[in-house]
């Protein structure tokens, strides 16, 4: 066996020799680029809806949805400072329109979800429908379909953004257009697309409306609450997911979403969850209820409209003080798709 010995001047002249050619030594990088598991670089991290609301608010007195484009309170995860991000692949922000206000009229490849928070009198529209917005909806704006959002009520209407931003911004595949107008003109009644395709059941000749993404644009709570009810009274809860159900595209049963995962958990008061971890990074906003998220080696309290986020392979389990509805959205499909999604389950008590 040959034993090359080189002193540590040697491998620096020549790693200084390789650095003008574009060229790098793999052994100085191998263990960070191949980690036996991931570790994750953001951080477990929660906001406070009543510390992000008065600045909520301000933000509405400072500049209009107009003017803005999208008046928006983004959350950064403390680790990621300037980026725009909520999980390493995940945007979030917190979405403002005041009484009266537009959101102009814009499409992107994107795709971006909601989570509505406070506020009646929102609509969102998207695909020539318009759909109002009430609280613990999960509505979806498909990437490439034309949006916008207004508020007709008089109050101000407050919603959690989810966007897939920093995977499109990975992949630099991002394409913005504006609309010719600020609201797209309405085509169907409101209802239309639930009805079709939200109701059990489908039309009869095959489907083509947003590509991979679902045709039902606007998941009610009201549907979905009342169907977590029932599922914790029938087989009761599981131990590591408690009272999960997946918000899916009717059209193949998948995730609605081609690039976001998104599901709602119910926990019963009282009900506590075993610890589990899994690849993908998680965004929740707690609908109702009160509960404490053990995130790593954080616990956070959370109550009705706060959000948390749970890095990637990191920890998590659930305790209800109240009965508690938290609404969760993360890359998992795309993860599943890629072949790279992985979950792990601790010991249930
Ligand atoms: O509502 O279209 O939070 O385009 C960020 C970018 C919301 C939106 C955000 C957006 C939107």
């Amino acid at each position: 066996m040959t034993q090359p010995s080189s002193t540590p001047e040697q491998r620096k002249d020549f790693y200084d020799r390789l650095a003008p050619q574009n060229l790098a030594p793999l052994w100085e990088v191998l263990r960070g680029l191949l980690p036996n598991e991931p570790k994750s670089k953001a951080a477990p991290h929660r906001w406070r809806y009543s510390d992000i609301r008065p600045l909520l608010m301000e933000s509405g007195r400072l500049l209009t949805a107009q003017e803005a484009e999208r008046r928006v309170l983004v959350l950064e995860n403390p680790n990621f400072a300037g980026m725009s991000r909520a999980t390493s692949t995940m945007y979030a922000g917190i979405q403002l329109i005041m009484p009266g206000e537009t959101a102009p009229a814009h499409r992107h490849t994107p795709s971006a979800l909601r989570f509505m928070l406070e506020g009646e009198g929102a609509f969102t529209a998207v695909g020539g429908e318009r759909t109002t917005m009430r609280r613990g909806d999960f509505i979806i704006t498909p990437s490439w379909a034309f949006h916008d959002h207004g508020n007709e009520g008089s109050d101000p209407c407050a919603w959690l953004d989810g966007l897939d931003l920093p995977l499109v911004s990975f992949f630099e595949a991002g394409f913005n257009e504006h609309y010719n107008d600020e609201r797209q003109s309405i085509v169907r009644p409101e209802g239309d697309a639930l009805a079709r395709f939200g109701s059990g059941m489908l039309p009869l000749a095959p489907v083509e409306r947003y590509g991979q993404t679902t045709p039902i644009f606007n998941y009610p709570y009201e549907r979905t609450r009342a169907a977590l009810v029932a599922a914790a009274k029938g087989e009761g809860p599981d131990a590591h997911e408690a009272v999960s159900l997946r918000y899916a595209n009717p059209i193949d049963g998948g995730w609605a979403m081609p690039t976001m995962s998104a599901w709602m958990m119910h926990l019963p008061k009282g009900f506590e969850t075993a610890p589990m971890r899994s690849t993908d990074g998680i965004v929740m906003a707690l609908g109702e209820g009160a509960l404490t998220a053990k995130i790593g080696d954080r616990s956070f309290d959370l109550t009705e409209r706060d959000v948390a986020v749970t890095p990637g392979w990191t920890w998590r389990s659930f305790k209800a003080t109240q009965d508690s509805f938290l609404f969760c959205f993360s890359d998992r499909v795309a993860q599943e798709k890629l072949g790279l999604w992985r979950e792990e389950r601790g010991p249930a008590h």
